[in-house]
């Protein structure tokens, strides 16, 4: 069952019913030009799939649509495009005023392409909590796994098939939202993810394959910078009336731990010109494979708001809650209750 808010406040399900969907779609203002379909900045797999079919879906309901980038694609991202065999679209960092957007796995302006504010956002697809961005007409959210699994069943709801290059653009999304299923995933997921892999003919061994090689090109910080690294998987927000910016990474263990957490917290502090409240979660593997995260912060501001959340530092920018933190489920609720 999707279910379909329209405005900001008529919820309905619109379970066994394709044809309201379609006109639903229809009704939305589209004018003249090619409506453009984005995912968040600093995009990862789930934003460049998501956005990808559900450009694909919209051209198939006769709506002339095309995927950007609102920013350069990740590592992950290019390896599973190259080995899948799909096309990344191309980067458009800034869209005209007036542009007809679609948004996918975002809701917030903070990090959404620059000139959404000017824009006219036809419909947003995305599986967090909303954000900023309101009086869309056609949005469907749903908290789980991955955005691309909402763009699938739209496919299903709406009647239209899945070609194999956008079932490939959506297991792609799935996979690496979910960590393979293994974080945040729903029952949901797990039927997109298996019902896109049977498609592609792809069976468990092929697929465990592939989701190692989409950790380990993710997981690649070989020759970027404490800065590149940091700006790799970072998300703006506002949260309690504040600008926040929240990179996440993940430990590999190719330098002391101590040492990767000071790079990151370098590139912070350089970052940092104080219009901005600076924090990284940074994930740690054990050899025994348990995991935890650590909270670094940078600058006075963010250091008071870190240490209400998660108690004394370690050190000097470092916070450890002695567990593992998801940025979307625990870092942002319990940052916004620290600035509020
Ligand atoms: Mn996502």
């Amino acid at each position: 069952m999707i279910a379909v808010l329209l405005g900001s406040s008529l919820l309905f399900s619109c379970a066994g019913s394709g044809d309201e969907l379609r006109s639903k779609i229809d009704s939305l203002d589209w004018g003249p030009d090619t409506c453009l379909v984005y995912g968040h900045k600093a995009p990862d797999v789930d934003a460049v799939a998501s956005s990808v079919a559900l450009a694909h879906l919209m051209c198939g309901l006769g709506h002339d649509c095309e995927a950007r980038l609102a920013g350069p694609p990740n590592r992950e991202t290019k390896y599973v495009s190259a080995r899948l065999g799909f096309d990344i679209p191309p980067v458009q960092e800034s869209v005209a005023s007036g542009t007809r957007l679609i948004l996918t796995d975002h809701s917030e302006y903070a990090q959404s392409v620059a000139g959404a504010r000017e824009a006219e956002i036809l419909q947003i697809v995305d599986h967090h909590q909303a954000g900023d961005i309101d009086g869309v007409p056609f949005v469907v959210r749903e908290k789980i796994g991955a955005a691309s699994t909402l763009v699938w069943e739209l496919f299903g709801k709406a009647g239209v098939d899945v070609d194999d290059k956008t079932a490939a653009v959506l297991l792609a999304g799935i996979m690496s939202d979910t960590h393979f299923l293994t974080k945040n995933a729903t029952q949901r997921d797990t039927t997109a993810l298996f019902s896109l892999a049977g498609q592609l003919k792809m069976d468990a061994g092929q697929l465990s394959d592939l989701s190692k090689g989409m950790m380990e090109a993710d997981n690649d910080y070989s020759g970027m910078t404490g800065t590149e690294m940091y700006l790799d998987d970072v998300r703006d927000y506002v949260l309690g009336g504040y600008p926040v910016r929240i990179g996440s990474l993940d430990w590999t263990g190719h330098e002391p731990l101590d040492a990767f957490l000071d790079r990151v917290l370098e590139a912070m502090r350089s970052l940092d010109d104080g219009s901005t409240l600076y924090f990284a979660k940074v994930d740690v593997r054990a050899q025994d494979g348990a995991a935890e995260s650590y909270v670094l912060y940078s600058g006075d501001k963010a250091g008071e708001a870190a240490i209400r959340a998660f108690g004394a530092p370690e050190r000097e920018g470092v916070c450890r809650p002695h567990r593992k933190i998801n940025r979307k489920h625990d870092l942002v609720p319990m940052l916004t209750k620290a600035l509020e």
